[in-house]
């Protein structure tokens, strides 16, 4: 078995946990968010047969979308009369950031 973390945009988090259930894969939808953006995302677990890897990455893939989005950079700490011009930032969120890790047991008590 493998354990997938799957850090996901807030907004594609709903419509992928209702992809999982649709093909019965059991997860767990747990609020993040990013260390660079400072933004909420979610992070999707599950646990799934090492034959249902692919297939799962295959939902993530359907579900989650790539989007562009503009940071704001903090100004500096100024001195009087010195003069900061913030240029925004655009980077590229991608669909997913997914882990794939081996489970050594799993057990459902
Ligand atoms: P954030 O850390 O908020 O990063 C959002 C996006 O900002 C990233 O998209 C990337 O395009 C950009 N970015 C991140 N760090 C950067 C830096 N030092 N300089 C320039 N641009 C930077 P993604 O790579 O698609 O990542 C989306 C989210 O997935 C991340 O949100 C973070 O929550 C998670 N993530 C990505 N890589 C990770 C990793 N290696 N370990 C743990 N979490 C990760």
């Amino acid at each position: 078995m493998k354990l997938l973390f799957a850090i996901v945009h807030a907004e594609d988090a709903g419509v992928l946990v209702d992809a999982l259930l649709d093909r019965e894969f059991r997860t767990t939808r747990l609020q993040s968010s990013g260390g660079f953006l400072k933004q909420s995302n979610a992070t999707i677990v599950l646990a799934v047969e090492d034959a249902k890897v692919e297939e799962a990455l295959g939902i993530i893939r359907e579900s989650c979308h790539s989007r562009s989005q503009v940071v704001n950079p903090m100004p500096p700490i100024m001195e009087p009369g010195e003069f900061f011009m913030p240029f925004p930032l655009e980077v590229e969120v991608g669909g997913a950031t997914v882990f794939v890790l081996p489970i050594e047991r799993f057990e459902r008590i």
